[in-house]
Formats: C-alpha cells, structure tokens, sequence
C-alpha cells in the first residue's frame, strides 16, 4: 500500500492545476523542475511475502538454515535467480570461499542505461546456522526482488543503469560484499553511484532507521517516509555492520534503511511508532524463531515501497 508521496510529477502536476484555477492556462504553468521522474510503482507486500514463504521452504527443507555454504543457501539463490532470469535481468554468480565453504553473491543487472553511472541496490541473502533468516535478512532480498520484478514489469529505462546484488556470507563478516568490491576495478568501483543496503527491514517490533551516511540519499528515503507521515530516526546500531561498509569504505555513496535488531525499542520510541517498548526490535535476531511469523507486514511493505522509492528517484 502506497500513500501519495510528492515526486516531481506530482509536484508538476499541482502546480499545472494552481495555475488552471487561477484562470491561467497548462501553458503558465510553471515547466517541469528538469525530467520528470515517473512514479515508483508500489510493492505488492503480499509478493514480497510470498518470496518469504519460498524461502521459509527452502531452509525447512534443508536442515533449518540458509546459511554460508550449506545447501539452503544455495537453493535461496537458486530461487532468486530463476525469477530474475524469467523477468529479463542479466545474472551472474560470483564464487569465493570462506571458512572452507564455498560461497556465492549473485548479482542482477537491467540492460540499458549509462554504465558509467550505475545504482547498485543490496542486502545478505544468507542467513545464521541457527535458523531460517527470514526477517535477518530474508527482509531485504525479498524486498529488492520483488523491486526488480516491478523494475522488470514496468520496463523501467532510467538515465542510469540498474544493478541489484544479493551476496553471500554477511554473516561471517562481510565476506561476499567485501569479495564483490575487493574484485572491482578501479574504473568499475568509480562508476557506482551509490549502494543502497537493506539488511533486516521487517522486524516484528519495528523502527524506522535511514543511514546517515550519503546525504542525498538519506534525503531521498527520508522524503518518502516524510510523505508517508512516518518518522524516521538516523541507524546509530554501528557503521560497517553489514554490506554497505564496503563499499563506504571503497568511496562509494552509500545508504539504506534498518527496522533494528537485538537493541531494544524504547519508551518514546513506542510513542512515535507504536509496538511494545522495553523490548528488542527483533527478539528473533540470529534465533530458530525468525521465521516467517517473525516479521511485521506494515514495517516490510512501507520499507518495500521506500525501496522502490529510491530505486527510481536516484537512477534518473
Ligand atoms: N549485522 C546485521 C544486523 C545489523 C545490526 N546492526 C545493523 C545496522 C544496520 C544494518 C544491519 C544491522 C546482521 O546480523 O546481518
Ligand atoms: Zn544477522
Ligand atoms: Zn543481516
């Protein structure tokens, strides 16, 4: 669900319908402030779910886990590779090992726009050995799926090129996403634009965090949330705990969005977002018990939308 939020055709839009009243005519109406940026399209929570569902599935029925180098991390990526494959998307597993297990960062990219501009969009697909990761971080691979489907969907053609990457081994210290950027050129590292991570945006007794690292970027989700009437607070859990660190670290402008982990929720922070204060955003965090029932719909679809959101805002 996707309340109206102000993109620059909808501003454009307004200001056309002002002038229409004031007795002018479309032709006073203030141009266009540059491209018009066509609306993001909203996120079905229910498909983003669904992706949930699947990957419930897969670590059921492969020991419990969807962790580095067991074989429900693969089947994960499988899953997602096949849908992306199926929509158009140009695939390509990227292979390392760590701790004696072979791992796998899978990377998606929509053909066109300018390469030496490329938006990157990530989040760990792997999960703990002791249990099926669905909020840590089933969340955020569902959620840029499901955005790259409706990429997929609307044929989207922006100024830049899109590049979506769901990496492995996060849980281990950053392994695939570190592996990814460390095998970067450095011509290929200076044409991302920015990366976008989303690492637990579901959690049950959620938050509304945004990085604040690229202030642009910050802006961007901050404007979505703002226009949603939801208010936001800046993620202080730590810098370089999960897959944006990086690519910080490489130069690149980063950002994201976090629903918050083993921290807990405090008294005005219940005020502000509802839930239950005194207790831990995600009392599942890194336990058996996140499992599909570990997840709060209103937190994934409002970050879903955020997602699609930035995606077509910063690709302009
Ligand atoms: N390290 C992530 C969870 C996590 C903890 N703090 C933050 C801050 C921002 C993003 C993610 C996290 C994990 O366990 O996968
Ligand atoms: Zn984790
Ligand atoms: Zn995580």
């Amino acid at each position: 669900m996707q309340l109206s939020v102000p993109g620059r055709a909808t501003a454009t839009a307004v200001v056309a319908a002002v002038s229409l009243l004031a007795g002018g005519s479309l032709a006073d109406a203030a141009p266009a402030a540059g491209p018009t940026v066509a609306a993001a399209p909203d996120i079905s929570v229910t498909a983003v779910k669904a992706h949930l569902t699947q990957l419930q599935s897969i670590a059921t029925a492969n020991g419990g886990n969807r962790a580095h180098g067991r074989a429900g991390y693969k089947a994960s990526l499988d899953y997602v590779k096949a849908k992306l494959d199926a929509a158009g998307f140009t695939t390509t597993i990227q292979q390392f090992t760590s701790s004696g297990r072979v791992g796998y960062n899978l990377i998606a990219d929509w053909p066109g726009g300018d390469t030496n501009k490329v938006l990157m969009a990530g989040s760990h697909l792997d999960s703990v050995t002791s249990g099926a990761g669905i909020n840590d971080n089933g969340s955020g691979s569902a959620a840029i799926l499901e955005t790259a489907l409706a990429v997929s969907r609307a044929n989207f053609q922006p100024a830049k090129h899109l590049r979506f990457a769901w990496w492995g081994a996060e849980e281990l210290g950053l392994v695939g996403s570190r592996y990814y950027v460390n095998s970067l050129s450095t011509a290929n590292r200076s044409r991302i634009s920015g990366y976008l991570n989303f690492d637990m945006i579901g959690s049950p007794n959620p938050g509304y965090f945004v990085y604040d690292d690229d202030p642009a970027i910050e802006k961007t989700f901050k404007t979505y949330f703002t226009g949603l009437g939801v208010p936001t607070e800046i993620e202080t859990e730590g810098d370089g705990r999960s897959d944006h660190a990086p690519f910080k670290n490489a130069g690149v402008p980063v950002g994201g969005l976090f629903s918050g982990a083993d921290y807990v929720k405090t008294a005005a922070q219940a005020a502000k977002w509802g839930g239950t204060s005194g207790r831990a955003f995600d009392r599942c965090y890194h336990s058996s018990c996140d499992t599909t029932a570990n997840i709060n719909d209103t937190a994934l679809d409002r970050n879903s939308d955020a997602i699609a959101y930035a995606v077509w805002e910063l690709s302009a």
